[in-house]
């Protein structure tokens, strides 16, 4: 029996994805810029730890981010406050952003000038796992509020991503959040991934993330560029 022709669009889909996000990522290492994207469900907290870190690394480092969203420029005009070059890109229908998204939403930027990449995805905790954007580093980010179970609900999202990063770290007493499980989910889910506990509100956490964004970037530029 032949497959449902569903299933083979989307195969498709996700091949066309993959060619343009190698190229993506060529393009990303011939400019000597690491790209970090994140990915969560709505609400986590992206915006806000991505405008903190991009205030915090602007004095040192030449940053820029995409963002992107079903529908507003909300979030494009929160991390021009940073003062650090934004775009917005809308999705219209599309739960996830695509390969092909981030390449003509960068087509008027010089990628050389740069020293870091942020992609913030569309706020969903299952479509965006599949799309390769050619990115360094997926950060997937969960907020204390969200329930320790979240990372065995969706394992695919954190098994996909690189790092994690638990946000609203300020509010775990009030919530009564459970570390020590969520640990254990994340853990359970992907084996030795790295976890950070920040609050982009305080500016908790902050210092030991963006130490390990400094050490991303010194460790790939030392692999020499063929
Ligand atoms: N208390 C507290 N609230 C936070 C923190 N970070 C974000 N928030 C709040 O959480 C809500 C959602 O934050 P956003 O940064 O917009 O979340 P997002 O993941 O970008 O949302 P989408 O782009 O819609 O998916 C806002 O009301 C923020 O003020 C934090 O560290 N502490
Ligand atoms: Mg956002």
């Amino acid at each position: 029996m032949s497959e449902p022709r569903l299933v083979e669009v989307r195969r498709n889909v996700l091949k066309q994805n993959d060619v343009i996000a190698r190229a993506l990522r060529a393009q990303f290492r011939g400019s000597g810029v690491f790209v970090v994207s994140l990915v969560s469900s709505p609400g986590s907290g992206k915006t806000t730890f991505l405008e903190k870190t991009l205030t915090l690394l602007q004095p040192k480092y030449r940053v820029a981010a995409l963002v992107g969203d079903l529908a507003t420029e909300n979030d494009a005009v929160r991390l021009a406050r940073s003062k650090a070059p934004v775009k917005q890109i809308t999705t219209g229908t599309l739960c996830h952003l695509e390969a092909a998204m981030v390449q003509n939403a960068l087509q008027e930027w010089d990628t050389r000038q740069l020293d870091f990449l942020f992609i913030e995805n569309v706020g969903n905790l299952v479509c965006p796992s599949s799309y390769d954007l050619g990115e360094n580093l997926r950060l997937v980010l969960m907020s204390v509020t969200e329930g320790e179970d979240k990372p065995l609900k969706y394992p695919t999202i954190f098994n996909s991503a690189d790092v994690a990063v638990i946000t609203k770290n300020e509010l775990s007493a009030v919530v009564e959040f459970d570390w020590e499980t969520t640990r254990k989910s994340i853990e359970s889910v992907r084996p030795g991934m790295r976890i950070f506990r920040v609050s982009a509100k305080t500016g908790e956490g902050m210092d030991s993330f963006l130490d390990f964004l400094a050490q991303q970037l010194q460790e790939q530029r030392s692999i020499p560029r063929t």
